[in-house]
C-alpha cells in the first residue's frame, strides 16, 4: 500500500524513491511484523485466557505435557495478522504472486481456525474431521496452483538443485504436483507443532532462506549469474516471507519453553501452506524438502510408525511424531527443541550453498 501511494510521489520528494527497493520494504515489513506480535502478545494471551480459549491436552501423551493443560491457544491468529497487515502495508499490491501466497496462507488459516474452534469452543476433541480438512487444503491449493500457472507466469518444469542444465517438463501434471507440495508442507508443519517453539524455529529458518531464494529468482541478473530459473515478480515474495519470519520471531517470544501460548491449527496449517506455496512460485520445490527436512522427518516418522504398527504390531519409535520419541528417551523438552533448531539452521546453510554448487 505504501509502495502504491508513496513511491509515485518520488518525483516531488526524492527520498520517497527508497520505496522502490524490495530490500527496504522487506526490512520495513520485518520490523512491523515483529513489533506487532511482540507488543500485542500479552494483550492477546490475556484475551484468550479470559475467553477460555485453552488447549485441551491428550492424556496418552508424554506425562510432561499434562502440565500444559489450559495454555491459551490459537496464537496463529496473531501470527496471521502479523503476516497479512505488514504484507499489505509494504508489498506491491499489483503483484499477483504476493496475493496468491497471502490468500493461500489465510485460507489454510481458516481451515485451522474451524478445527481449533470446534476443539476449543465447541469442546469437540476431534475437531474438524480429517477428510474435510484435507478436502479444503486440496481445493485451496488447487485454486492457488491454477492461478500460479495462469497469471503468475511460472513455467511448468521441475528444477533440481546441483543440476543446472537438467529440468523435467511436467506440463499439466505440475498442478497436482504443486497441490502435493502445498498440502504436504502444511500437514508436516502441523505434525511438528508438538513442543514449545519446535515448529516456529524451523519455520523462521526456512522462510528466511526462501526470502533469499525468491529474491534471487525474481532478479533477472542475479538469477542469470546463479543459473537458477528466473521468475519475474517473485522478488516481491521477500516482503511476504519477511513478515512470516518476523511474525514467528515475535510469537516465539511467548511460545518458547515454557510456552505462554500455542499457535493452534490456525497457525500451523497456515505457516506450512505459506512455505509450500512460495516454494512452488519461486520454483524451489525440491529445496523445500532439504531446507524443511525437519518437517519431512517428523511426517515420515508418523507414516513409518503407523505402517509398522498396522503390519507388524510393533512400534519403531517410542512415540511418533519423532520429537515425542526423544522426549520419552529422557531428553528435556528444550534440549529436543534447540537441537532441532540447530539442525534446521544447518539445513538452511546447506540449501543456500546449492545456489553456487551448480
Ligand atoms: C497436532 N498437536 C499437538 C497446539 C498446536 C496421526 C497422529 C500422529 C497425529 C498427531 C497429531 O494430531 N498431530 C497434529 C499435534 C498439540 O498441540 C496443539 O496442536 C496445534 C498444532 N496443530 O499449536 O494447539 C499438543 O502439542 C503440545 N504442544 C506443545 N507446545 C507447542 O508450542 O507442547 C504444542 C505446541 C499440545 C501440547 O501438548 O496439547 C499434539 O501432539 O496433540 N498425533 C500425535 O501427535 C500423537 N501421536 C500419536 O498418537 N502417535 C501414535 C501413532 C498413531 C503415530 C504412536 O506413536 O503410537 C501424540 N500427541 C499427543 N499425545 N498430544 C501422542 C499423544
Amino acid at each position: 500500500m505504501l509502495y502504491l501511494f508513496l513511491y509515485p510521489l518520488h518525483t516531488e520528494f526524492s527520498f520517497l524513491n527508497v520505496f522502490k527497493y524490495i530490500t527496504f520494504r522487506t526490512f520495513g515489513a520485518a520490523m512491523t511484523s515483529v513489533l506487532f506480535c511482540m507488543l500485542l502478545g500479552p494483550w492477546f494471551i490475556a484475551y484468550m485466557q479470559k475467553k477460555q480459549m485453552k488447549q485441551v491436552v491428550r492424556d496418552d501423551g508424554p506425562q510432561s505435557h499434562l502440565s500444559k493443560k489450559g495454555t491459551p491457544t490459537m496464537g496463529g491468529t496473531l501470527i496471521l495478522a502479523g503476516v497479512a497487515l505488514p504484507t499489505l502495508l509494504w508489498g506491491d499490491l499489483t503483484n499477483t504472486n504476493v496475493w496468491i501466497a497471502l490468500l493461500l496462507t489465510l485460507s489454510y488459516g481458516l481451515i485451522g481456525f474451524i478445527d481449533d474452534y470446534k476443539k476449543v469452543i465447541r469442546k469437540n476433541p476431534k475437531g474438524l474431521a480429517g477428510r474435510y480438512k484435507l478436502l479444503g487444503q486440496v481445493i485451496f491449493a488447487g485454486i492457488a496452483a491454477y492461478f500460479i500457472f495462469k497469471d503468475g507466469g511460472v513455467a511448468t518444469d521441475l528444477h533440481f538443485p546441483f543440476f543446472k542444465d537438467f529440468s523435467l517438463e511436467l506440463g499439466w501434471l505440475y498442478i497436482p504436483f504443486a497441490i502435493l507440495v502445498i498440502v504436504g508442507s502444511s500437514n508436516a508443519v502441523n505434525l511438528t507443532d508438538g513442543l514449545d517453539g519446535l515448529a516456529v524455529g524451523p519455520t523462521i529458518t526456512t522462510s528466511v532462506t526462501f526470502l533469499i531464494l525468491a529474491y534471487c529468482a525474481g532478479h533477472s541478473e542475479i538469477a542469470k549469474y546463479l543459473q537458477i530459473p528466473h521468475v519475474p515478480g517473485s522478488g516481491e515474495l521477500a516482503i511476504f516471507l519477511a513478515s512470516v519470519a518476523a511474525s514467528c520471531l515475535g510469537f516465539l517470544w511467548y511460545n518458547t519453553y515454557p510456552a505462554q501460548v500455542f499457535m493452534g491449527d490456525v497457525g500451523a496449517l497456515a505457516l506450512g501452506g505459506a512455505l509450500g506455496v512460495v516454494a512452488v512460485i519461486s520454483k524451489n520445490e525440491i529445496l523445500l524438502a532439504l531446507c524443511g527436512l525437519i518437517f519431512v522427518v517428523e511426517a515420515l516418522s508418523v507414516m513409518i510408525q503407523v505402517i509398522s504398527f498396522k503390519t507388524t504390531g510393533k512400534r519403531v519409535f517410542k512415540m511418533a511424531p519423532i520429537h515425542h520419541h526423544f522426549e520419552l528417551k529422557g531428553w528435556p523438552e528444550p534440549k529436543v527443541v534447540v537441537r532441532f533448531w540447530i539442525l534446521s539452521i544447518l539445513l538452511a546453510i546447506a540449501t543456500l550453498s546449492t545456489l553456487k554448487l551448480r
